[in-house]
């Protein structure tokens, strides 16, 4: 990685955080390590070799590090403070935004200094964006974290093309509408060109929310606001397009990954590690309440009393990855599953027997490969999940092709996925019963099912989904406008 001088790029990209995390020796020497997410494999394939800029928060509080360049990527840190990473990113955006967009499982806490903190953020945001962005650039703002850049961006440069893609679900009217900032933050979104969802109900939601609370005009997927003279964020008279565009894996990447010499081999000994059970259940989430752990944790511990499955046969693991701890929701949380996991155990393990294997940590990407071959049932059970890439992660590492994988019907993997075994999570009964069909059904039935999951991940996989968002925001409606001075 090499540092340079400030350029501009065609192609700029902006997220909560850059895609590389950084680690400082004990002498103190500073290296960065690419987190080998998804979104940067899906920017690879759009790049066709031009460079391109990724704008984003590096992970730590404090002074920005220097831009610097990893391969045909521009990484350009945004500086957060301490206070910025309390409000604008534990506050506002996982304790405000994160619940509300979640159909509010937990309640939201509403405060005014965080939403000042917001803005604030989503201005340094924009002041990064504006910087290296070329003259009639395309600009990608990803998700819940940055929904005030794309009107605070045109304000300053209508010259780009600015799309936003949502991460995770966008709420219902109904729900939204109790945001007090709801308006603002509408207005915020409508300076994109083009809005990307997970599912046509998230855009539908989002299109309601214009018209509810904005009174924009909506005809089919475009939305035309007349605008506000009251000179505040977004005032101009805007259109833009609103639509789904499922996200997924680098499908071929992790399947490669799973197939390696070394993942089998580590799949063979985590298996004998089991006790070479007849049946592992598997659950992979980060700790979070949105992810249904505990309605999974209620079936499976009724099950062990209902006698239908019972260690050392059926043995159940559990990855729950430590995140946003110093969230009070997220304290809760685990000290409500660390309970229930250490009652299921009490109750139902013997010497050497264990029910419910709880692992609170984090993996790399080969151990979780491997993880996911061991499965005979894979239990993806959300109360909400904008997608869920696990699911999608899981039929792509069983191309041997068994295994089983029982999805909720609240994740947005659910409209796609739909040779899963479904369930409602709500419904212990109904969980239950599914969880038993995944286990017991004809395994030819189940590797028709496998089989048709996994053409549908290879056919959609995170290259094709990156193509998409880019074609549709080419195609969205409103011609850029002549640049405006730009001040430096
Ligand atoms: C948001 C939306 C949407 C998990 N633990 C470890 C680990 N992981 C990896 C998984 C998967 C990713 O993290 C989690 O993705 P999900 O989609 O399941 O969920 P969120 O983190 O909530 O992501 C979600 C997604 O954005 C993309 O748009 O699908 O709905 O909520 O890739 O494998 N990876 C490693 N170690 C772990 O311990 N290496």
């Amino acid at each position: 990685m090499v540092s340079s001088a400030a350029r501009t790029f065609d192609l700029v990209i902006a997220a909560n955080r850059l895609p590389v995390d950084r680690s400082v020796s004990p002498d103190g020497t500073v290296t960065w390590r690419t987190s080998p997410g998804g979104l940067v494999t899906a920017m690879e394939s759009v790049m066709h070799e031009r460079e391109a800029a990724w704008v984003g928060w590096a992970g730590f509080p404090g002074e920005a590090p220097d831009p610097f360049d990893d391969g045909l990527l521009r990484l350009h840190p945004v500086g957060l403070t301490a206070e910025d990473v309390t409000d604008f990113y534990e506050g506002f955006s996982n304790d405000t935004l994160w619940p509300l967009y979640h159909d509010v499982i937990v309640p939201p806490t509403y405060h005014r200094s965080w939403w000042h903190a917001y803005r604030r953020v989503n201005e340094k945001f924009t002041d990064a964006v504006a910087e290296v962005a070329a003259e009639g650039a395309t600009v990608w703002v990803h998700d819940y974290q940055l929904q005030l850049v794309p009107a605070m961006l045109r304000d300053r440069r209508p010259d780009l093309r600015i799309g936003w893609f949502n991460h995770i679900p966008f709420p219902p009217v109904e729900l939204f509408a109790q945001l007090p900032w709801r308006a603002m933050l509408l207005r915020g979104l409508l300076g994109a060109d083009f809005l990307g969802f997970q599912r046509p109900d998230d855009a539908r939601n989002f299109l309601r929310g214009c018209r509810s609370v904005l009174g924009a005009s909506v005809k089919g997927d475009v939305v035309t606001w007349q605008g506000a003279d009251d000179g505040r964020l977004g005032a101009g008279p805007r259109v833009a397009r609103a639509g789904s565009v499922p996200i997924s894996i680098d499908a071929e990447g992790f399947r490669k990954l799973a197939d390696s010499p070394g993942v089998r081999a580590r799949a063979t000994e985590i298996r004998a590690s089991l006790g070479d059970p007849e049946v592992v259940l598997l659950g992979v989430d980060r700790l979070d309440y949105t992810k249904g752990i505990r309605h999974r944790l209620r079936a499976i511990e009724e099950l062990l009393a209902d006698g239908e499955i019972a260690p050392p046969q059926v043995t159940f693991v559990q990855v729950a990855t430590p995140s946003r701890e110093r969230v009070e929701a997220y304290r809760t949380l685990r000290e409500q599953i660390e309970a229930t996991v250490g009652r299921i155990n009490g109750d139902f393990s013997h010497l050497g027997d264990t029910a419910v294997h709880y692992l609170h940590q984090s993996y790399g990407r080969e151990e979780m490969a491997a993880l996911f071959k061991v499965a005979d049932v894979m239990l993806v059970t959300p109360l909400r999940d904008g997608m869920n890439l696990v699911a999608k992660e899981y039929v792509t590492a069983r191309h041997d092709g068994g295994g089983a994988l029982v999805l909720s019907e609240f994740t947005g993997a659910a409209e796609e996925m739909r040779s899963a075994y479904l369930c409602n999570p709500h419904d212990i009964a109904g969980l239950k019963e599914t969880i038993l069909r995944a286990i017991r059904d004809d395994p030819a039935l189940k590797r028709r099912r496998m089989a048709s999951l996994r053409r549908r991940v290879r056919r959609h996989d995170v290259q094709t989904w990156a193509e998409a968002f880019l074609t549709a925001l080419d195609a969205a409606p409103g011609k850029p406008a002549v640049r405006k001075e730009v001040s430096s």
